[in-house]
């Protein structure tokens, strides 16, 4: 399988849903345990000593997670009952400048600017996938390209490109840089590299439970980070696609790619793109069938599921994102609404995927 292939195939991103049509007969509801499901202990220590600057408390509280409209996904429901407890977020995603800052102070390496380790990718495709040729294993990462013409919007291969040199500081690949961009957030960054991100800060991912919670701002069962109101509607809300997916962008709300952040307006708690710009990691694994387990009852800080499962790819042990980025269009996966769920594999940075931390108010 060609790696460009085999990397798009993990990317599984580009807004790849769990369809919401029940699952064909051969699904079996109980996730396949096996060697590449086994808890990540990765969680990083909080410090009390943190730096609050640059973030907000969140007012603790109960809210119903999951799905509020027909664009919902299978995997956003059932809605449930949650608790939170009050908790410290950045207001704005880390930018170039706050990550450069940490690259600076620690010299870490990020994922995409390693070359790839074929004996962990292997574990996360079909048995049997053949070794790629060592060229096609160097450092690179997934650039997004727009297509000429209209496409077939399962084929994510048609708008995604494996580029060598692509990484947080070119995220475009060789010849482009963050220079300009220091208030963008930043790109190409993993699961991993995320919470390297945290530790070094004394912060952590928030769980995909709070990321919700904050995203909605108080508003009950509303559909997007503002409350009901069309995305379209009035001044822009978000960065987000707009025109024609993927091929021809307008731009209305003034960016093609990235925005700085705090472009457009706050939620009611005072965040900054919840919705659009990027996606940002969270904490949990992925499980499509994890709401379920806490369907019927009021769920205390959850922290996501004890295993990995998508039935789209059963080998891939992935963690959750959130809040859809400057690509999503309401013709693919509306990813900028409040309860989307996306799922990636951990080591899988993109042009369209970052993150931003929390803090626990001790
Ligand atoms: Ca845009
Ligand atoms: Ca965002």
């Amino acid at each position: 399988m060609n790696i460009r292939y085999m990397s798009i195939l993990l990317f599984a991103l580009a807004c790849q849903q769990t369809p919401k049509q029940p699952q064909t007969a051969g699904h079996s509801c109980t996730p396949t345990q096996s060697r590449f499901n086994s808890p990540v202990s990765t969680t990083p220590q909080e410090s009390n000593e943190a730096n609050k600057e640059g973030m907000v408390l969140i007012p603790g509280g109960a809210f119903s997670m999951g799905g509020d409209d027909d664009q919902a996904w299978r995997d956003e429901y059932p809605k449930h009952e949650v608790v939170i407890d009050s908790f410290w977020m950045d207001v704005h995603e880390v930018t170039n400048a706050q990550f450069a800052a940490f690259v600076e102070a620690t010299d870490y390496v990020t994922t995409a600017e390693k070359a790839v380790d074929w004996e962990e990718i292997k574990k996360e495709l079909p048995p049997g996938t053949p070794k790629p040729d060592a060229s096609q294993l160097a450092p690179a990462s997934l650039v997004f390209v727009p297509t000429d013409k209209p496409v077939s919007l399962r084929d994510v291969s048609q708008w995604w490109q494996w580029r060598q040199g692509a990484n947080w500081r070119q995220p475009e690949g060789p010849g482009s840089s963050t220079v300009g961009k220091e208030n963008h957030p930043v790109v190409h960054v993993s699961w991993f590299d995320a919470v390297a991100y945290c530790e070094w800060a004394g912060k952590r991912l928030p769980t995909e439970a709070e990321w919700e919670y904050a995203s909605r701002g108080g508003f009950k069962d509303a559909v997007y980070a503002w409350g009901n109101e069309d995305l379209r509607s009035g001044t822009s809300k978000a960065n987000t696609w707009e025109g024609s997916f993927p091929y021809k962008n307008d731009k209305i709300d003034g960016f093609y790619f990235t925005a700085p952040v705090q472009s457009y307006q706050a939620n009611n708690y005072g965040l900054y793109d919840m919705a659009g710009n990027v996606w940002e990691w969270c904490a949990d694994l992925y499980h499509e069938d994890y709401y379920k387990t806490l369907a019927g009852k009021t769920t205390h800080n959850p922290q996501g599921p004890e295993t990995s499962y998508d039935s789209n790819e059963p080998y891939a042990l992935k963690r959750v994102s959130r809040g859809g980025s400057f690509l999503c269009h309401d013709s693919y996966c509306s990813g900028y609404r409040n309860s989307m769920r996306m799922k990636t594999t951990p080591d899988t940075g993109s042009m369209h995927t970052g993150f931003r931390t929390v803090v626990s108010a001790l």
